[in-house]
């Protein structure tokens, strides 16, 4: 083999090592976070999206925070996290309707969200002031399947978990 033959099966084994390695990678997860402060104790939903899509958010407000968060994936809620404080409002969106978006602020706390769904509708919470996060699934058709984050008396941090629709039907025995 001559030095332009041996040039050209090397870029050629390194071309092919790359494009392998890139369709090797999962095109459908992706995670924005982690939007707000340290304390609080960690929560993650990650095995409530075995439950079923997001079907209903509720979530406590006061005047400054997000207080409380509890999420109905499929049809069972998710532990409630956070504290007593503030209102009490509950969302539920429409079969088949999903989360694509979440805005918000935040500075020590979560003080502010707004969820967008795929139907166009979107649900503010809060009025709270702070640094504002805008948080997107990377790849085109995924949608929120779970959250995670950090509370205590509050939400201190949230954290947003992107990925396809669940496929297929769910069958619900009782
Ligand atoms: C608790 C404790 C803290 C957390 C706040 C707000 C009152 O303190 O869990 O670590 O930051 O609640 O959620």
């Amino acid at each position: 083999m001559d030095g332009w033959m041996l040039c050209f099966t090397l870029l050629t084994l390194l071309y092919c090592a790359f494009t392998s390695a890139e369709v090797n990678q999962a095109r459908s997860s992706s995670f924005s976070g982690e939007f707000g402060g340290g304390g609080g104790k960690r929560f993650s939903h990650s095995g409530n999206q075995l439950d079923g899509p997001i079907t209903a958010i509720r979530i406590r407000v006061t005047r400054s925070y997000i207080t409380g968060i509890q999420v109905r994936y499929g049809r069972e809620w998710s532990e409630y996290q956070g504290g007593s404080a503030g209102d009490l409002e509950e969302i539920f969106l429409q079969p088949g309707e999903s989360i694509i978006q979440v805005q918000g602020k935040f500075n020590s706390y979560v003080s502010r969200l707004l969820f967008v769904t795929d139907r166009g509708r979107y649900f503010p919470f809060g009025m709270g002031r702070g640094i504002s996060f805008n948080a997107v699934p990377l790849f085109p058709g995924t949608v929120l399947r779970y959250i995670s984050g950090s509370s205590g008396s509050i939400i201190d941090a949230i954290s947003f978990h992107w990925d396809n629709k669940p496929t297929g039907i769910t069958i619900s025995l009782g």
